[in-house]
Parts: C-alpha cells; sequence; structure tokens
C-alpha cells in the first residue's frame, strides 16, 4: 500500500543509475511515499495503481529535500559594524586578533537565553526552509565554556519543534580561545578535551564534534586532543580545516576518518588525497571566501582528481558568511570555483547528506526518508543560475507537506 503519490513532475533523483547522468534524471516522472519514507520511484507510465493520495505538481521540478550541511544559526546579535571595518580597510584576521570577530559574538551570546537564542534563529532557518532545505547541521562555538555550548546546542535540537525540518547537530568548543584563557590557548584546548566533549556526550546533545585548525584557530596537536576525546566518547567528528593557511588539517581529518573537512581553500593536494581515501567530504563554503575576499579557492580540480565527494554548505554566520541562501551558495560554487551544475546540485543534496553520516537521505531513492523540494524552473540548472531568487513552490518532510 502506497500512502502518497506525486505525479506530473521532473525528477532530479540524485542517483545516477540505469545509464542516467549525475542528476539522474526522470521525466515525466512519479514519487510514492509509505509512512515516511519513498516507496515506489520511477517514470509515470509505470507507476503501479493504487489507491493512493496524488499529488500533481504541475509540471513542476523535484528534487530531494535539500541539506545544509554546515552552519552557524544559532547566536546573538550581528557583526555588520564589522563589516564597516572591513570595507574601510581593516582584514578578518586583524579584527579576530583584536579581541572583535568571533569573540564579540561570544559575548552577546554567553548573554542570551536559550529561548533568545531560538527566537534569533528562527527567521534565519526560515529563510533556508522556504529554497527547500528540510535538514540543516546547526554547530555551538559561540559559547567557549559548557554551560554556553550546551545552552547553543539545545537551542539547535529545539529548532526541530518549532519547525519541521531534521537538526544536527555539532559541538564546535574549539572554535576560539575565550577571553578567560587569553594567552593559555592550549589549556583552553585540554578543557575541551577533557571536560567540555565528555560532558556534551554525555547529555547526548551533539551528534558530532567539529573544531577550527587554523592560522588563527587551534594546532594540528590541540585539534588532535579534541579529536581523542570524541573518539572516547565514541562521536564522529568534522573540522574546519585550511581555511586561511594550510595547517595540515584535510590530513588530519582523514587520518580522524573525519565525516567532512570543510573550506580547504589552502589545502594541499595530499590532503585531499588522504581525504579521498578516508571517504572524507569536502565541503566547499563559497559564501565565506567571497564575504572575506579570500584570493585563494580550493583546489577543485585536486578534489576531483582525488575522486573526493564535495558537498556546498552556507557557513551561515555572523562573521565570515552572513548569507541566509543555499541557492546562492550553489551559484557561487558555479561561479567562484567553476563548480558544474551536476556537482553544486550533489553538493547540497547526496554529499551534504554524506558530510553528516546520513544515509537515508540526498536523493530519491525507495527506502529513503520522503524529503521532497518541489521547484518551478525549466532546467536543473536554473537552481544555480539564478542569483537571490527562489524558485521553490513546495516542500514535503517524511512524506507530509511542510
Ligand atoms: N570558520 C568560519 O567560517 C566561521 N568559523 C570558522 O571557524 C566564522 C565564524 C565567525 O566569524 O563568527
Ligand atoms: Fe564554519
Amino acid at each position: 500500500m502506497l500512502d502518497r503519490v506525486w505525479v506530473n513532475a521532473s525528477l532530479c533523483t540524485m542517483s545516477p543509475r540505469d545509464g542516467r547522468d549525475g542528476l539522474g534524471i526522470i521525466e515525466d516522472g512519479a514519487v510514492a511515499a509509505r509512512d515516511g519514507r519513498i516507496a515506489w520511484v520511477g517514470a509515470r507510465r509505470d507507476l503501479p495503481t493504487s489507491g493512493a493520495e496524488v499529488v500533481d505538481l504541475g509540471g513542476a521540478w523535484l528534487l530531494p529535500g535539500l541539506v545544509d550541511c554546515h552552519t552557524h544559526l544559532v547566536f546573538a546579535g550581528d557583526r555588520a559594524g564589522e563589516f564597516e571595518r572591513r570595507l574601510a580597510g581593516a582584514t578578518y584576521e586583524e579584527i579576530a586578533r583584536e579581541g572583535g570577530g568571533i569573540l564579540s559574538t561570544v559575548r552577546l551570546t554567553r548573554e542570551a537565553s536559550e529561548e533568545a537564542l531560538i527566537e534569533g534563529a528562527l527567521p534565519r532557518l526560515d529563510s533556508l526552509l522556504a529554497e527547500g532545505v528540510t535538514t540543516v547541521e546547526v554547530k555551538s562555538g559561540y559559547g567557549l565554556d559548557l554551560p554556553t555550548e550546551a545552552r547553543m546546542l539545545r537551542a539547535a535540537r529545539a529548532l526541530d519543534s518549532r519547525r519541521t525540518v531534521s537538526v544536527r547537530t555539532s559541538l564546535l568548543a574549539a572554535h576560539a580561545v575565550p577571553p578567560e584563557f587569553s594567552g593559555r590557548q592550549a589549556d583552553y584546548a585540554r578543557l575541551v578535551a577533557e571536560e567540555i566533549v565528555p560532558a556534551v556526550a554525555r547529555d547526548g546533545i551533539a551528534d558530532a564534534v567539529d573544531a577550527f585548525c587554523d592560522t588563527i584557530g587551534f594546532t594540528a596537536e590541540e585539534t588532535r586532543w579534541v579529536f581523542d576525546a570524541a573518539r572516547r566518547a565514541r562521536l564522529p567528528v568534522k573540522l574546519h580545516a585550511d581555511q586561511l593557511g594550510d595547517t595540515g588539517g584535510a590530513e588530519l581529518a582523514a587520518e580522524y576518518g573525519a565525516l567532512s573537512a570543510d573550506h580547504l581553500e589552502h589545502a594541499s593536494k595530499a590532503g585531499l588525497r588522504a581525504m579521498a581515501a578516508a571517504g572524507s567530504v569536502a565541503v566547499l563554503l563559497p559564501g565565506a571566501t567571497y564575504f572575506i575576499r579570500e584570493a585563494r579557492m580550493p583546489d577543485v580540480a585536486a578534489m576531483r582528481a582525488a575522486g573526493v565527494r564535495m558537498a556546498v554548505s552556507t557557513d551561515m554566520n555572523p562573521g565570515s558568511s552572513p548569507t541566509r541562501s543555499l541557492l546562492l551558495m550553489a551559484n557561487m560554487a558555479c561561479t567562484l570555483y567553476r563548480l558544474t551544475v551536476e556537482e553544486a546540485l550533489l553538493g547540497i543534496t547526496r554529499h551534504a547528506a554524506a558530510a553528516l553520516g546520513l544515509q537515508d537521505r540526498g536523493a530519491l531513492e525507495v527506502g529513503m526518508r520522503c524529503d521532497l523540494g518541489v521547484y518551478r524552473i525549466s532546467r536543473p540548472a536554473e537552481l544555480c543560475y539564478w542569483m537571490g531568487h527562489n524558485p521553490c513552490t513546495g516542500r514535503v518532510v517524511a512524506g507530509r507537506d511542510a
């Protein structure tokens, strides 16, 4: 028995089977759901007859629900003032070294209640959902002490009771050095490893552990302490790696079998090959490249040559990527990084799901969650082509209209 079927649509299954290309296009297709999962997908003429409710999509395109796999969606305040300073000549790195940047968001986030964090995040989340996002990852990292990191993660987890969306959370306590540890970075990294990671794991409020391993972040050695703690707590790891300089982040992520390494503007070819061998996904964040005017782009040619899966995400955060649009990131991944449309769309669906360790979504395949996005477009390339236009007209989560 099928519960519901969607017909009169072209499908981007993102499932390259039966000689289809990477987008797995089925023209005049149909999708059917049972108990929140996809029970049937194929050409409409082959659809078995059933008593299911039929939804006519009027010729729209249907994709798996989009996955935004790297966001800092929960935070207090904004950093528009720093943006003005940067326009007057200051750099992102300079502002960070003066105690602004991430730490200015930390000051405001520490003062915010859980409810205030939720209320602040909801409009940003709504912008993502309006484009067809059905799964979103949210990081902590603006608390830098156990109570605030935990409050951020609980606020992120609570978003799925306010909206119809799957939320995955990552503990990013190793994001910056808090003011009370100024000059004692290693001591703070030890606190993260010895106290914050175990406590958050005990509370079961994080799905993964992330760290910022970079020239203005933590060293490779400090990152190891945090990753070893994650391993002891049986939590998978992810890494902000090689964004501002090559500190061996890609290699380190691969060594720990990370779900993903993210940014990677300065990653070495050897690091990318190690990631491919480890199955770690490269998460590309063109909004950050653009917003901080980073001249160097990730080495996409080396990623292709190595066979690393590429995802694309917003990195939505107040400092380096204040965007609310995943589709705009798909556009920028194509224009700035020269991804193909197929790569960009895989990057916000199947490969983004892989970056979160989720095998049950990101494609239209039997057995996967029935999370769908409906788009009023005439060809898939339009999803990457428009800048600042939202062609999404419907969203389905676990088989129900959302
Ligand atoms: N890399 C980023 O892009 C964000 N964090 C990080 O480690 C930036 C966060 C911020 O500037 O608030
Ligand atoms: Fe980030």
